[in-house]
Parts: structure tokens; C-alpha cells; sequence
């Protein structure tokens, strides 16, 4: 089992350097700033880490910032920019406010522009950003390639390609395999719920539905936590700024949060996958990497198709 997982990791080492790395033309690749930007990644992680210890809770706004980044138009800072008069951007649509961590972004950015102006895209800062987030929170640590460009469209209506937290594990296992992700990677990225809170107005619709695998005293939790109103914050789990498997442990109490979670324990299709994670940790932070580096190479604009923004917030 071990040998085979050693194996694994260094058969995806090559592959990456092979493809990357050392022939590097077209393409993500491991040293994309190398030459232009050396400390690239340290700057980000430097910020990052400054940003985290002044509030640790916004390491689940970065990864989960990226992942909303990453399944609409692809990874290409979309999300981060700003409405203008004339367009509601992504980061406007009512049911997704709460996303959080942009300043942390901008910081880096101005860095960067400071060091090597025009160079590194805010696609790649949040990319980066997201790693360096969840090895801070405890997880797994891991490399991403670099060569996004960033995108110019970012529309409010597009938000609707995000999984509704009302979702069944069988709607989830499509949704996420439009984007090319299987279930077991599916259930992987969903443990990044280890980290942070969903509020009241994401899992009320629970409190009414008497088939939905909830167990009653972690119902009474929900209804209290409700009961300050549709804005009130629920932990994941009970380790919110931990990057760790109590999220699956959770799942098999039926104390997850959403809809969306509760079903990967209750569906035969994912509960194997769910109990191997809840039983193995490094099983799950295995995965997880495997499955964030997928995530961060979801249809990327590379080379002329897209730029590198001067500032996240504004296209050039
Ligand atoms: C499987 C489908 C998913 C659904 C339906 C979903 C839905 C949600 C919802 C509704 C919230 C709470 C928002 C709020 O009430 O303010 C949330 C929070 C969060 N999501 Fe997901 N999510 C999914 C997958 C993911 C993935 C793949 C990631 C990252 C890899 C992720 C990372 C996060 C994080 C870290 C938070 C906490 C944010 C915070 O505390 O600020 N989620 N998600
Ligand atoms: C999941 O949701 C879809 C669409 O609402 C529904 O057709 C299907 O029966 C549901 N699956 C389960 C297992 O509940
Ligand atoms: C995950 C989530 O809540 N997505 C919503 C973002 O906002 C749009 C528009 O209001 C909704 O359609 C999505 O369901």
C-alpha cells in the first residue's frame, strides 16, 4: 500500500517535471516565474501566512475563493473582479457574498507589481494563495503549476455553474464530472469543508425536511444557530480552522452542515469513499492535493488568450 502510494507521488513528480519543467513550451508548468519573478511564490506565501495569523479564518475564504474561481470560466481570477457600471460581476450575485480573503490578494499583488510589474497573474497569485492556505491550516503540502493568464469576462449570471448546497450526492457526482473530476475526487475537494462555516440561509432548508440523515441533537445545534438569523455562522465541523478528517467524522455522526455534505454518508455511491477518509487522514490529504492540482488546471488561459491584470480587481 505505502510502496504503491511512494510510487504514485513519484511517478506524478515526473510527469510534472517532464512536462513541465524541463520541456516546458506550452503549458502550466513548475517554473513558469523562475526567470521572471523569482520569489513569486515566497512573496505569496510570505503574505499569506501575515494575513492568516491576524485571522485564521480566512484561509477557508482563499481556498474556497479558488474553487469558485476555478469552476466558472476556468481558473483565471474572474471571481475577483470587481461590478462596474455597466456588469455584475460573479463576486455580486446575491447568494455568494460571502466569499472572503480579496484583500489578501490585493496585498500580494501590489508586492509583486513592485518587484516585477506585469508578470504574475492574479489567477496564479490565487492559485498559490489557496496552497499556501491549506498547509497553514494544517493539510497537505504541495506544488501547482503556474502559466494562468486572467480573464476579462466575469458575469453574475455564470454563478449559476456553482453546486447548490441543496445538491444530492448523484447531482454532485455530475456536476463534477462535467469538470472532469471523479466521485472519489469529488468527496476529496468536499473535505475542504474541514475548514470554516456555512451560515443559516446555506442549510435552513434542513430544519423543515424530516428525510434528510440529520442527527436530532446536531438539528437542535442548527435550529440554535438559526435562530440569530439568516446571516449566523455554522462550523463545518468542530475544528474550524483545522485542516484535518473531523469533517468526514462528522458525516458519519450525520452532523454535516449542508445538504451537500450529509449526502456523501447517506449515498452508497460515496459513503465507502467518505469512511476511508474519516478512518485515514493521510488518505484524504493524499487525495485532496491530487485532486486541488486538478482543480487549479481547469481550462486555463494561457499564452495570448487572456492577460496579466495590474490590479485583481479591474481587467487592464
Ligand atoms: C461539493 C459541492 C460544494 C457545495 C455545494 C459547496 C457549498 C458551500 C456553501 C453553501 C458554503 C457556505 C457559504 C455560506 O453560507 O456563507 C461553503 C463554504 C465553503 N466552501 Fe464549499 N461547496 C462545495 C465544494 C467546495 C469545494 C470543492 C471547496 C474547495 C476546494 C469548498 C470550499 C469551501 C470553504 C473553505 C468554505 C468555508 C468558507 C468560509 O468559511 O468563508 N467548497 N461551500
Ligand atoms: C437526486 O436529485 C435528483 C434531481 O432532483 C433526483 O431525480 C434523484 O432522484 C435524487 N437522487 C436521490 C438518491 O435522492
Ligand atoms: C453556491 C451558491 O450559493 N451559488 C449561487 C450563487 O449565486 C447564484 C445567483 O444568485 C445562484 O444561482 C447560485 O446557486
Amino acid at each position: 500500500m505505502v510502496i504503491a502510494k511512494l510510487l504514485g507521488v513519484l511517478l506524478v513528480l515526473e510527469m510534472t517535471m517532464m512536462s513541465g519543467f524541463w520541456f516546458g513550451a506550452e503549458g502550466l508548468n513548475m517554473g513558469y516565474y523562475m526567470m521572471s519573478c523569482p520569489f513569486a511564490e515566497p512573496i505569496v506565501r510570505n503574505t499569506v501566512t501575515r494575513a492568516l495569523q491576524n485571522d485564521p479564518t480566512l484561509a477557508a475564504g482563499l481556498i474556497r475563493m479558488h474553487f469558485h474561481d476555478c469552476f466558472i470560466e476556468g481558473c483565471d481570477a474572474s471571481v475577483l473582479l470587481d461590478s462596474t457600471k455597466d456588469n455584475t460581476a460573479e463576486k455580486d450575485s446575491p447568494a455568494n457574498l460571502s466569499l472572503r480573503g480579496f484583500e489578501v490578494i490585493d496585498d500580494a499583488k501590489e508586492q509583486l507589481e513592485r518587484q516585477c510589474p506585469g508578470v504574475v497573474s492574479c489567477a496564479d497569485i490565487l492559485a498559490m494563495a489557496a496552497k499556501d492556505a491549506v498547509f497553514w491550516a494544517g493539510g497537505p503540502v504541495y506544488d501547482i503549476p503556474q502559466g494562468r493568464k486572467d480573464g476579462t469576462r466575469s458575469k453574475i449570471e455564470d454563478t449559476f455553474n456553482l453546486p447548490a448546497p441543496t445538491l444530492n450526492a448523484s447531482e454532485l457526482i455530475k456536476m463534477f464530472g462535467q469538470h472532469g473530476f471523479t466521485a472519489q475526487e469529488m468527496v476529496a475537494l468536499s473535505g475542504a469543508h474541514t475548514l470554516g462555516v456555512a451560515r443559516c440561509s446555506s442549510f435552513k432548508n434542513r430544519l423543515s425536511d424530516t428525510v434528510d440523515n440529520l442527527d436530532s441533537g446536531f438539528a437542535k445545534q442548527l435550529s440554535k444557530t438559526c435562530s440569530a438569523g439568516d446571516n449566523a455562522e455554522q462550523p463545518f465541523d468542530p475544528t474550524r480552522n483545522s485542516f484535518d478528517n473531523a469533517y468526514f467524522n462528522a458525516l458519519q455522526r450525520k452532523a454535516g452542515v449542508l445538504t451537500s455534505d450529509q449526502t456523501l454518508f447517506a449515498s452508497a455511491r460515496t459513503r465507502g469513499i467518505v469512511n476511508g477518509y474519516a478512518f485515514n487522514q493521510a488518505m484524504f490529504f493524499f487525495d485532496f492535493q491530487q485532486a486541488m492540482v486538478k482543480m487549479s488546471m481547469l481550462d486555463p488561459k494561457e499564452g495570448s488568450k487572456g492577460e496579466v491584470r495590474g490590479n485583481c480587481r479591474k481587467i487592464n
